[in-house]
């Protein structure tokens, strides 16, 4: 039998979901990893050539019979404690030889993502990047954010600024450099997250920059950072609220002003042709403001572009 797909074919795909929706207000992004289930993620990776594995979902208490804690850091503690139990998830499933397909569930879940990425880059002395698409910084601290949502610091958090509960998670700290980092797309930043952005050094190329020069040349200039030769490869963390609403009504935090489906899909595929993704998460997708699960739908077209579907 012919081997059309030698580069894939023994690439094993693990999908994690985490129903979590306790660092946002809106409820409802917890039935998330349930509705790109739905959509058939794990049969289209399947047609892809991957071995796809379903771990099934870390436990998260619902918002009903969690303790909410302090309003400047909503749920902290139900929070890191799903963090944790990622971080090891997504740390054992690297070792294997595994990639993590982190399905969302609010932002948040990203610190548990990224703090496994960090364990696992520790143990071999590896230098990841990261690439975060997003509308928004989600480089609050407790300090800065006016709403103590914890789904608006994760970004912040993987950088080593914020409650040390959180920074913590990895251990050291910050998880990931951010001179290997990219925030991509954002549209919606607040005052104080500005501000932490030219403090952390972190490259954040904006919508302005998207509609002057266009998704593929800031693709390049973002890949160069994240996916660079003296690097180990990186993870991408992909917000489903970086598309405009009129495409992917069902987030958490809807903006308008996104990308189109066809620049998500561009942003994806060049993802792919680097060949060096390690691990991915889409995050936010909320069904109870969706229509006919359209929005998961979406997700998982683009999670087959970013997994290197290719139009021909
Ligand atoms: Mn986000």
């Amino acid at each position: 039998m012919a081997r059309k797909q030698p580069a894939r074919s023994n690439h094993t795909v693990a999908i994690l979901g985490v129903p979590m929706d306790l660092g946002s207000s809106l409820r409802g992004v917890d039935m998330g990893p349930s509705a790109i289930r739905i959509a058939g993620v794990r049969e289209r990776l399947g047609r892809l050539g991957f071995k796809v594995q379903d771990l099934g979902n870390v436990e998260v208490p619902h918002a009903s019979v969690a303790g909410r804690g302090s309003p400047r850091l909503k749920y902290v503690q139900p929070i890191r404690r799903a963090c944790r139990v990622l971080a090891h998830t997504v740390n054992r499933t690297l070792s294997a030889g595994a990639k993590p397909l982190v399905l969302g569930g609010d932002h948040s879940i990203a610190i548990g993502t990224l703090a496994g990425l960090a364990l696992h880059a520790r143990q071999r002395k590896k230098k990841l990047g990261l690439l975060w698409v997003d509308a928004h910084g989600d480089c609050n601290t407790s300090r800065t954010s006016p709403s103590g949502n914890i789904h608006g610091m994760p970004l912040a958090v993987a950088l080593g600024a914020g409650n040390r509960l959180l920074t913590a998670l990895a251990g050291k700290s910050p998880m990931i450099d951010a001179r290997r980092t990219v925030l991509f797309g954002v549209r919606d930043l607040d005052m104080g997250e500005r501000a932490n952005i030219r403090k952390l050094g972190l490259r954040a190329i904006t919508m302005r920059e998207i509609d002057e020069h266009g998704v593929y040349a800031m693709m390049q200039e973002a890949l160069k950072i994240v996916a660079a030769e003296s690097g180990d490869g990186f993870h991408l963390s992909f917000d489903i609220d970086s598309l405009d609403p009129s495409y992917a009504p069902g987030v958490g935090t809807p903006v308008p002003g996104g990308l189109t489906v066809r620049e998500a899909h561009l942003i994806m595929e060049l993802v792919a042709d680097t060949g060096r993704m390690l691990s991915c998460e889409l995050v936010e997708v909320n069904p109870v403001l969706d229509r006919a699960n359209a929005t998961a739908k979406l997700a998982v077209d683009l999670l087959e572009s970013a997994f290197g579907a290719s139009i021909l």
